[in-house]
């Protein structure tokens, strides 16, 4: 593991990114490159996690080349300090995802109770299928079963039941792992609220056990509040299937009323699709000199209703100032995470409304109007109301929208994988035993500026492919890999010829966009009805994981509960551990013997291919399937 380069020569592999910062410069606008730079030299001691703001005995630092403090002020050396960082980091994480699954499950259970007019329980075999692994009676009305699973969903969060429901759907081999331990999780604030517990000054200085615990707290997360966010979110407005939609900034149109939904919620967004659909609202808008009304996605509210929804994806992290800088928006709604805290700034450049909902999410210079269950189809129509008045105000002259749409098919659920597949995964493991699919890799997480943007995710995905590996993508990898024609079913010409093969019989791309960020809890459930298919544990399947790009505390915690559910994981960009040789040794070598998987770290993205190819083919080995 190499400290990886601090600035890069170019920000970007797409076109339309390049473009707009291009407009953004001869506008003199600054956007999160310029940032980027104007922070340079990066402090190096918090890079290597050898800072410490936790108290104010502090703030403190370690001296990573030993001529300096070798403790802080409370007496803590370099493993403590680089534990309790990471571990504060995947609390945090799974903190964001969890509190996101929280607002689906009150609102399933407004739903439930008449009161959040607009929503509906959509897929009832879900709803059925999720509330009999809860325990709840079968017989009874979808509203009433609706209203029993979010009262049980919402038990998940406290402390009453032993260990989260959910992970019951792993094999027995891997809770023993678990067990043998102490990192099965408990109540999801629980185990969040451990974290912060432990990691207060005076309580756990083990660096170990402080780490167990970050892990615990990420099962949490996967096998708890992300999961419930997309079993609910399914449930809500319906479980994906595959459609075909488009993606650049291209997606945005010049002759009509333009909306983007960011951030990562379905509750408004899905909201603001029922509402532009309003035959009375799309007359205004025609009566303004519009077309029509446009919307389009950013990050992973983009991803949750162009998966449900078809809507078109404008683009991932990295593009989100970009799209104001078109000129082309009459609104932007945002819901919460990942959004930049200067597009309130950049939006009053332009004629753009940005608009927060969230009380637990406001922002400078932006417009808030509040959510609730209760009022969220009324927000919805106001919203697209407000931009739909906003578009005589767009200036022509500052209008650009440099790129033409990419083709491209989302959708892919694991319900919709197995209907593809005839109705059971048998085809697809078959397809594995005989080598014709080597093995199936998750490429999922963000863009970093520290990284060209999307060269990660795109090169790496291409060579998973092309090396008969099947890439299952969510969150801003899907869209880079979208943008680079991947999700299109010729794309399968890219592929080795085994799955080539496959995906031409079944009319597929290589590459299958299982959705938002949350939703890699899609993949750990593929995984988890594999391994129990094969009679296997998790960590014996082919499979891996990579973050080509990782920014987030949330892409850390992905990153723990995938390698604690057994998944081998390639990080593109370091973490801040390498202030301490335990603490990285752990996660490179010393997980492995207790979980089956572990932490590798290549900024490559041709030799993180050739890690997880020789990863997929260890496995295969170890399965007593033909190896290369
Ligand atoms: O949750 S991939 S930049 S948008 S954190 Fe954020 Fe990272 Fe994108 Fe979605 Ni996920």
């Amino acid at each position: 593991m190499a400290p990886q380069d601090t600035l890069i020569d170019n920000i970007s592999i797409q076109p339309d990114t390049l473009a707009l910062k291009e407009k953004a410069r001869r506008e003199g606008l600054e956007t999160v490159w310029d940032r980027f730079h104007a922070q340079q030299p990066q402090c190096g001691f918090c890079d290597l996690g050898l800072s410490c703001r936790i108290c104010v005995m502090g703030p403190c630092r370690i001296d990573p080349f030993g001529e300096g403090p070798q403790r802080g002020v409370c007496g803590a050396d370099a493993d403590i300090m680089v534990a309790r960082n990471l571990a504060r980091m995947v609390a945090a994480g799974a903190a964001s995802h969890s509190d996101h699954g929280r607002d689906l499950v009150e609102t399933l259970y407004a739903v439930a109770e008449g009161k959040a007019p607009g929503y509906k329980l959509t897929d009832l075999e879900k709803l059925s299928r999720i509330a009999a692994e809860f325990g709840v009676a079968a017989d009874l009305a979808p509203e009433a079963q609706a209203r029993e699973l979010a009262l049980a969903l919402m038990e998940e969060y406290g402390i009453k039941k032993g260990f989260l429901q959910f992970t019951k759907r792993l094999p027995q081999a891997r809770l023993d792992k678990w067990a043998k331990l102490d990192l099965a999780p408990r109540g999801i604030d629980r185990e969040i609220s451990e974290m912060l517990h432990r990691t207060h000054m005076g309580v756990d200085n083990d660096a170990v056990n402080i780490l167990l615990q970050a892990l615990r707290s990420a099962l949490a997360d996967g096998w708890g509040g992300s999961m419930i966010a997309t079993e609910v979110s399914d449930i809500l407005f319906g479980t994906p299937k595959p459609v075909a939609s488009q993606v650049n900034i291209g997606v945005l149109k010049q002759d009509q009323v333009n909306i983007i939904l960011h951030g990562h919620s379905p509750l408004v967004s899905e909201m603001v699709v029922r509402a532009a659909a309003d035959p009375e609202l799309l007359a205004r808008a025609k009566a303004l000199g519009a077309q029509g009304i446009n919307l389009a996605g950013l990050c992973c509210t983009g991803n949750e209703v162009l998966m449900r929804k078809g809507i078109p994806m404008a683009g991932n992290h990295l593009v989100q100032e970009l799209a104001l800088i078109t000129g082309a928006v009459e609104a932007m709604v945002v819901d919460y995470q990942c959004i930049m805290p200067s597009l309130g700034d950049l939006a009053s450049c332009y004629h753009t409304l940005f608009y927060t909902t969230y009380d637990k999410a406001k922002f400078p210079k932006a417009k808030h109007l509040s959510f609730s269950p209760e009022n969220g189809a009324a927000l919805g129509r106001e919203l697209v109301f407000q931009a739909v008045e906003n578009f005589a105000r767009r200036d022509p002259k500052r209008v650009s929208i440099p790129a033409s749409p990419q083709a491209q098919v989302t959708g892919f659920s694991i319900e919709a994988i197995v209907a593809a597949l005839g109705g059971t995964p048998g085809p697809l493991l078959d397809a594995v035993k005989a080598g014709q699919i080597r093995g199936a890799a998750g490429v999922v997480g963000c863009n970093n500026p520290k990284i060209t943007q999307d060269y990660g995710h795109v090169n790496l995905t291409r060579a998973l492919i092309a090396a008969d590996i099947l890439v299952l993508d969510t969150g801003c990898t899907a869209v880079a890999n979208a943008k680079a024609g991947l999700k299109e079913p010729q794309a399968a010409e890219l592929a080795g010829p085994g799955l080539k093969a496959v995906c031409q019989s079944l009319g597929i791309p290589p590459v299958l966009h299982m959705g938002s960020c949350v939703d890699n809890t899609r993949i750990i459930n593929l995984c988890a009805v594999l391994a129990g298919a094969l009679g296997v544990d998790i960590d014996m399947l082919p499979v891996a994981a990579a973050a080509p790009e990782w920014y987030s505390e949330k892409a850390a915690t992905i990153a723990c509960y995938a390698v604690a559910s057994g998944i081998y994981t390639v990080l593109g960009v370091t973490p801040p551990v390498l202030g301490s040789p335990a603490v990285t040794d752990l996660l490179l070598n010393g997980l492995e013997s207790h979980l089956g998987a572990k932490f590798a770290v290549e900024p490559d993205p041709g030799k993180a291919a050739a890690l997880i190819i020789r990863h997929v083919e260890e496995k295969r080995r170890g399965l007593g399937l033909d190896a290369r």
